[in-house]
């Protein structure tokens, strides 16, 4: 019997390659950014947050933001790569637009020797931003690149947030909490997207009980 399912095995992966299908790697390594409700003139802090299967010496990731909601203020390295503070790193600093396009562009951390590479889960980078206006702010990842030990890149889950200015639940920006939001978490439903609003990972009813909390007609 067990011999049957080895074999099957064996044969679906075959005929996997011979037909020339992705083969998927069962890679757990992540950079995310979470989605966050602030008030209008609020200064807050968004955290890079990365998950590593592998050793790995140093990360790097432009961000894209709304510069006519939010202001960059700063982006200050995390505790991931120096362990708290106990091993050495180097830290660049980005490039920070907050005119025209909203960009973080090329943060960057990496150990040096005699550091030693880092797994787990943790902060890369934390970036104060202050909301201007009322609205939503998509914040995507970008040029994402994870290196293991050795500098090889490690493929890498990406998953971007949002920046809701206004009140909690007000899912289009208009200033109040209502049926509109609320079509918009039906529309949503099931996925990972801006209307999950307890960032569970998923638009349910979880997050229309959060409107209906801020109901404000
Ligand atoms: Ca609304
Ligand atoms: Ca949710």
């Amino acid at each position: 019997m067990i011999k049957k399912l080895i074999l099957t095995l064996v044969l679906c992966v075959g005929m996997a390659l011979l037909l020339g299908l992705p083969v998927v790697a069962d890679s757990t390594t992540s950079m995310s950014v979470s989605n966050q409700t602030v008030s209008p003139n609020e200064t807050f802090d968004m955290d890079v947050y990365v998950v590593l299967d592998t050793d790995s010496r140093g990360a790097q990731f432009d961000l894209l933001f709304n510069c006519m909601l939010l202001t960059c203020n700063s982006v200050t390295e995390g505790d991931f790569y120096n362990l708290g503070g106990t091993q050495d790193t180097f830290w660049k600093e980005p490039i920070i637009d907050n005119q025209g396009n909203g960009q973080i562009i090329g943060a960057a951390c990496v150990v040096i020797s005699p550091s030693i590479p880092v797994s787990g889960s943790g902060v890369l980078a934390t970036i104060s931003f202050t909301a201007e206006a009322l609205g939503i702010s998509e914040l995507e990842l970008c040029n994402v690149v994870v290196g293991d030990a050795d500098g090889n890149s490690v493929e890498v889950i990406i998953t971007s947030g949002s920046i809701t200015v206004g009140l909690e639940g007000d899912l289009n920006g208009d200033g109040r909490v209502n049926i509109l939001d609320m079509i918009i978490v039906g529309i949503q439903w099931g996925q990972t997207s801006s209307a999950d609003l307890n960032n569970d990972g998923v638009v349910n009813i979880l997050d229309s009980i959060i409107i209906g909390a801020n109901w404000t007609g």
